[in-house]
């Protein structure tokens, strides 16, 4: 390793020329991998004087460059300004994420990046593109400064260029705070793991008969009676309306949209022991603190109810910028048939009538559905068949593949077993275009992995269940299915490793992974 000192003539200050060992962009472990990488053996170095500029026309890309430079800092400790303008001249080394309208970004999320040496250009059409390029641009930057090459540390990024879009425009987690409830900051750290691997939804499952999380402020006992209990006894929880604005707001910076569920008609024991008359099963009301389901219903003939369910839709979707209103709709074993129908397409017209798009587990296909709601499949592939033969769109989460609640294999600490075992392979060896035998690849919305949360209470236990199965999700979310390969992604996970440390997660070492 050496240093060449190039003097450039006239009157322009003296420019170090670094000379870098070769590198190869094409060997960087990235996840999602992108679409094309296109090597050029150099490398950039980050280091103090490096400089975040962005485009003044829109004032998301100067927050995306707030965002670089915060982890930044964290990994590597340098304070890199942004669009600092107290310099009169450009400075040496910069990165510039640019708002382009390139029609070679086909996507709102898609991408360009170009790492020359001394620039680092991130095209992108939206604020959400530019996001989703920094996260590579920080999957680049290595773990240890090279220390040798100048007097002052520095972080070389091999030069080359990224083109890259997402395959699906939904690529989701979900997480149930209802069985367990989680804090905000809980939810707060898991959205930063989804963040880092371009995850854009996250699924809030916020209620079920363990309990009720979510402030309504013209039905207060919800939270007061149904927010406090959950599974085992615990104390429960719930989200005021600012909590859940500060979840939403958090998510917004890390361009996530969050899907609120309100669990219905079935699912719904904590919040008819609050309000009595909402049940529908005509047994006597108490607490519920085990892990059964399907016992409970709402009374799908009373009118009541949906007033009750106009004020609650109303409430959330006023906090709630996401287009969607999950309403859950599964596993409704206590309710009627025709009554379940009646209640789904009711309910269907109230989450329109707030203005918002209604999502609903496999189930809500029974019904005559419009063409813009949304079928989340789980376990009945004819149903959102029939949907989206009838124009809805779906988001897949089979349980058998998708479940982050199912335990890993026979020595996973926490996890349910009645999908299967899901181990990290069978987690990722799966292609969503064509999983579903008779579903047209234009009706798949995207992919979800949920995290249903009967066995688990805390992040630790959260992120076991999560990682390192959640990172191939987001693969098979982004990336296109003909570049996939588990022997390769192996090897490309294993990477994560020291990112996983950093951020102190509790993954799960599965023993077929050589984790080194
Ligand atoms: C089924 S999947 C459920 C949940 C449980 C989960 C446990 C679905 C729509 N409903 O109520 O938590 O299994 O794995």
């Amino acid at each position: 390793l050496f240093i060449v000192v190039i003097s450039i003539s006239g009157c322009q200050p003296e420019k170090k020329q670094i000379i870098f060992p070769e590198t190869d962009l094409s060997k960087a472990a990235l996840i999602p991998k992108p679409v094309k990488v296109v090597p050029t053996g150099s490398a950039f170095g980050l280091a103090k004087n490096t400089i975040i500029y962005t485009s003044p026309n829109d004032k998301g890309f100067e927050k995306a460059g707030h965002f670089l430079s915060e982890k930044l800092k964290a990994k590597t400790g340098l304070d890199i300004a942004v669009n600092n303008t107290n310099g009169e001249k450009i400075a040496e080394r910069f990165i510039y994420i640019n708002q382009s309208e390139s029609e070679d970004l086909q996507q709102p999320e898609s991408y360009q990046l170009y790492v020359k040496k001394d620039s680092i250009f991130l095209n992108a059409k939206t604020a959400a593109g530019a996001f989703r390029g920094i996260q590579t641009l920080r999957q680049l930057i290595p773990e240890q400064s090279n220390d040798t090459l100048t007097t002052y540390p520095l972080w070389p990024i091999p030069t080359g260029k990224i083109l890259d879009d997402p395959k699906f425009e939904y690529r989701g987690a979900m997480l149930d705070v209802a069985r367990h409830f989680f804090t905000v900051d809980e939810v707060k750290r898991f959205m930063d793991l989804l963040a880092y691997y371009k995850y854009n939804t996250l699924h809030l499952h916020l209620s079920d008969d363990q309990g009720w999380r979510i402030e309504i402020k013209s039905w207060p006992k919800l939270t007061q009676v149904g927010g406090a209990t959950e599974v085992g006894g615990g104390a429960g929880g719930f989200y005021t309306q600012e909590d859940y604005k500060e979840l939403v707001d958090y998510a917004k910076d890390r361009h996530i949209t969050i899907i609120p569920e309100i669990d219905m008609p079935g699912h719904t024991n904590a919040a008819s022991l609050s309000y009595p008359f909402l049940n529908g099963n005509g047994k006597p009301l108490k607490s519920y603190t085990g892990t059964q389901v399907g016992f409970s219903t709402f009374d799908a003939q009373k009118d009541e109810v949906y007033t009750f369910l106009d004020d609650v839709i109303r409430e959330i979707s006023s906090i709630s910028p996401s287009p969607y209103f999950h309403i859950g709709g599964d596993e409704s074993h206590a309710t009627k048939k025709g009554d379940y129908i009646l209640f789904v397409e009711k309910v269907e017209k109230i989450v329109q009538k707030h203005g918002k798009q209604m999502v609903g587990w496999n189930e809500i296909a029974q019904a005559k559905i419009g063409a813009s709601t949304i079928i989340q499949l789980w376990n009945e592939p004819h149903n959102a068949i029939k949907a989206a033969s009838t124009g809805s769109k779906i988001i897949l989460s089979p349980s058998e593949k998708t479940y982050l609640d199912m335990k890993y294999d026979s020595l996973s600490k926490f996890g349910l077993t009645w999908a299967g075992f899901i181990p990290v392979d069978v987690a990722y060896q799966w292609n969503p275009e064509t999983y579903v035998e008779g579903l047209p690849k234009e009706s798949i919305l995207g992919i979800e992995a949920p995290l249903w949360s009967e066995t688990i209470s805390n992040s630790e236990e959260m992120e076991y269940l999560a990682f390192p199965r959640a990172i191939g999700y987001a693969e098979l979310a982004w990336s296109a299915s003909e570049n996939l390969n588990w022997e390769e992604y192996k090897e490309r996970l294993v990477k994560q490793v020291p990112f996983l440390k950093r951020m102190n997660v509790n993954y799960y070492p599965a023993e077929q992974i050589d984790w080194e």
